[in-house]
């Protein structure tokens, strides 16, 4: 049965994220403050801050009783069980590196998730005008197109995407597995926003993303929006991803996916 919460939820995630893109676009002039997070490649600006300190003042004045969980962690309504209650799992910036370096390939990533489920997804580009979103069971749309279910391709086919830091000697994954595994697939890309990533698996651009560590807020709404067409997803290791902790994750078109988990084992 449909829960009459959804559509108008959805409606509030959807007005509340183009209004965030809005802003992003016309701060493009304005000077960043740059700081460090955990490395120098790992930054925040003023504006992932009032992003989601804009979020933040929206949900709690029309929600109050909804949690907050945001990457730069300016709330105070967390949830104490991410199972319970209504979630809204913000990221404000997705690829602040591109946003300081490019002004492009940046996105504004939002999903609300019920009872733990996967049940609304946004993530905008504010920069291209591209609104990628999905409701649980309604299918997923790329502005007013609607995105098509996945169909399988080989791997002699497919353009994936991954970091440089996969072909240097690295904890995660023999840097040797991932050589065989370039020289197999039609192409190699990195956009830099995993969010973005996930958007272009789901609408057919890429066909596979890996990430070796990804936050709740990287991959909320994306998840949403690829359960609707049928990609598959798990960890590195070929288990399901919890997206309320920190994980590995891959996100492909069907058919590709078993084959890059056994490129990796
Ligand atoms: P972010 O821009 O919101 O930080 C490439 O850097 C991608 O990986 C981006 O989507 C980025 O999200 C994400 N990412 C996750 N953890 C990161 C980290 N510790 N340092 C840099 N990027 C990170
Ligand atoms: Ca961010």
């Amino acid at each position: 049965m449909k829960d009459p919460r959804v559509a108008e939820i959805a409606e509030k995630a959807k007005e509340w994220t183009l209004e965030a893109g809005s802003r992003l676009n016309l701060s493009r002039q304005e000077k960043l403050n740059v700081e460090y997070k955990t490395s120098a490649a790992d930054i925040v600006t003023q504006k992932d801050k009032e992003i989601e300190q804009f979020f933040i003042e929206m949900i709690k004045t029309t929600y109050p009783g909804h949690y907050i969980l945001g990457e730069e962690g300016l709330s105070d309504v967390l949830p104490s069980d991410t199972q319970n209650g209504v979630v809204w799992i913000i990221d404000p910036i997705d690829g602040t590196t591109n946003f300081v370096h490019q002004k492009l390939n940046f996105a504004i990533s939002v999903a609300v998730y019920i009872e733990g489920e996967p049940t609304i997804g946004y993530i905008y580009d504010p920069i291209k005008k591209e609104l990628f979103s999905a409701i649980k069971n309604q299918g997923a749309f790329l502005n007013d197109q609607s995105l098509s279910t996945l169909t399988s391709c080989g791997m002699e086919e497919a353009v994936i995407c991954f970091n440089h830091l996969w072909l240097v000697p690295n904890e995660k994954i023999g840097y040797e597995k991932m050589q065989r595994l370039v020289s197999d697939v039609r192409g190699v890309r990195y956009l830099g926003s995993a969010a973005l990533e996930m958007a272009y698996v789901a609408c057919g651009r890429l066909d596979s993303s890996l990430d070796f560590r990804l936050s709740p807020w990287d991959i909320a709404a994306g998840i949403v929006i690829l359960n609707e067409v049928g990609a598959e997803m798990t960890t590195l290791e070929n288990k399901a991803i919890n997206v309320f902790a920190k994980s590995s994750t891959i996100f492909s078109r069907p058919g590709i996916h078993q084959h890059i988990i056994n490129y990796l084992s």
